[in-house]
């Protein structure tokens, strides 16, 4: 990284920033008629039950690592929602394809610029999405610990869907005003106007899928941002660098969560003598094969999100500079203008342009930072003399987008019938009766301290605050 600019936060504006809004009257006009309809959209389909509520919340407070948060107590609707881009490394160049080595761009050239919006539209088009399939979680939260992750991560990602509306009011003049209106227009599971991906219109009405999802699906985001990190145009990169820091915190969400139900799990397994699943329902924890199944349905739902594995969209993004790859340093070549790479298909070994079969490169990095937190798991379990393992299904495995869309196989990937597929459904995926189970468990609770039976505390609490911090104040 090269020396950095700092640039402070400005909190008397009306919309906080810190790219110094107030000197583009224009621009800040058309933002500003923006933030009430952004504040309409929160209102109506962002988190409910809680709009009068205190909660304990970090706010950016500067960009850089070690100083950005600062935490308070505040009502939802009063958050600071802002633009924060991190600071401008000084002669940054473009980092691959066509224009490897050349300097980055301030703004989009006008050959790019229908690729650019689609994929800043479509990025942005997930952030407001996922509050949208959040929307009633806290009325069903494990504890008020959880309940304001909930609502830090949903804050977050209403902060996401701004930083996407200003590169689109910034830089794609009228048509971005446009998409910026239609990010608000478009709801997830909407029948005539869905969000984009599919991922984000699939319900999350349980908390073990809200875990599954920050653990999967905002994990797809950190993939996605790293590699929109590399853009060669700066002010995409710099918005991604920057939401990056935020991402952290919602995978933590998700791994911790995951976490703290199978530790229950192993405690009620000790407790209760057996392995029988449903002796372990019986008392009231989450038995690891349904575990196991709501992980498959994510994981593979998420898989997706990265496109097809041959795909000339990938090829022309990393062609002009748009979309690199994650941590794109750690490659050797930068061009891959002829290269070529081997990709499993269904119907065997294809060699495809290293270009093209950009979308399967990052699905096998996100894929390979998944399992991270499996083998954590797995240590749990094997700590507790249980003989059970975790894993990830088969990238095959219940596909819908690209190659593995086309045949059934089971989640070791061996390909079987449909007619098998549909009789194993239910072994493999979250079944009717396993939604109805999970969703009896979901019971709120509210008072401070108190955790509800299907998960265990965590092992401390948010800003060095206790367990018994009353970190939301319900009324
Ligand atoms: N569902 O050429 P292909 C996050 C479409 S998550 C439905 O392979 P491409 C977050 C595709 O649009 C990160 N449709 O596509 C997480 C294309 O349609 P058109 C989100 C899909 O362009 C949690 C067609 O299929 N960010 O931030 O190479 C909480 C052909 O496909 C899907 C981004 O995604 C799908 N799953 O790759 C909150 C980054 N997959 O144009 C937030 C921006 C593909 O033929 N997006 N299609 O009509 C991109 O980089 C690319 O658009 C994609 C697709 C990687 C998504
Ligand atoms: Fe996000
Ligand atoms: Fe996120």
């Amino acid at each position: 990284m090269g020396k950095g600019i700092k640039m402070s936060i400005n909190y008397s504006d009306r919309i906080p920033n810190n790219v110094n809004l107030s000197s583009d009257r224009s621009l800040q006009r058309a933002l500003e008629h923006w933030q009430p309809r952004f504040l309409d959209w929160w209102s109506e389909m962002g988190p409910g039950g809680y709009s009068g509520s205190d909660a304990y919340l970090r706010t950016a407070v500067g960009v850089n690592a070690k100083d950005w948060a600062s935490y308070g107590y505040v009502k939802m609707p009063d958050y600071r929602w802002g633009i924060f881009l991190a600071d401008p490394v000084e002669n940054r160049t473009i980092g691959f394809g066509d224009n490897y080595g050349k300097p980055v761009w301030q703004k989009v050239p006008g050959e790019l610029r229908t690729q650019f919006r689609r994929i800043i539209v479509t990025q942005g088009d997930t952030e407001p999405a996922s509050v949208e399939q959040q929307r009633l979680l806290g009325l069903t939260c494990p504890s008020l610990y959880d309940l304001r992750n909930l609502f830090q991560v949903n804050v977050e990602e209403g902060r996401h869907l701004w930083a996407m509306v200003y590169l689109l009011h910034a830089y794609f003049g009228r048509d971005g005003r446009e998409e910026a209106e239609e990010l608000l227009e478009r709801h997830s599971g909407d029948l005539d106007n869905p969000r984009i991906l599919g991922t984000f219109n699939q319900p999350i009405t349980d908390w073990l899928s809200f875990f599954m999802f920050t653990y999967f699906t905002d994990r797809d985001g950190k993939f996605q941002l790293k590699s929109l990190a590399e853009s060669a145009f700066d002010p995409l990169s710099r918005t991604c660098r920057f939401m990056l820091t935020e991402e952290a915190h919602h995978m933590f969400v998700g791994e911790t969560g995951l976490s703290r139900v199978i530790k229950r799990t192993l405690q009620v397994m000790k407790q209760v003598g057996t392995d029988d699943p449903d002796a372990i329902r019986a008392e009231g924890a989450i038995d690891l094969q349904t575990f196991q199944k709501y992980l498959n349905f994510w994981y593979s739902s998420s898989l997706d999100l990265f496109g097809a594995e041959e795909s000339s969209n990938a090829a022309f993004a990393f062609a002009n500079g748009i979309k690199g790859r994650s941590d794109e340093a750690q490659y050797r070549d930068h061009l891959e203008v002829n290269s070529l790479l081997k990709v499993e298909s269904h119907q065997g070994i294809r060699e495809i342009p290293t270009r093209n079969a950009m979308n399967e490169v990052l699905r096998a990095s996100y894929s390979q930072d998944c399992s991270i937190g499996l083998k954590r798991w797995n240590r749990l379990i094997a700590r507790s003399n249980i003989d059970f393992e975790i894993c990830l299904p088969s990238t095959k495995f219940n596909r819908n987008i690209g190659f593995w869309r086309e045949v059934d196989t089971d989640p070791k990937g061996t390909q079987v019938s449909r007619n098998l597929f549909d009789k194993k459904r239910e072994e493999w995926l979250p079944s009717e009766s396993d939604h109805d189970f999970i969703s009896n468990l979901m019971q709120r609770v509210v008072e401070p301290g108190k955790i509800a039976g299907w998960l265990a505390p965590p092992e401390r609490g948010i800003d060095n605050k206790g367990l018994e911090y009353e970190y939301v104040r319900t009324q």
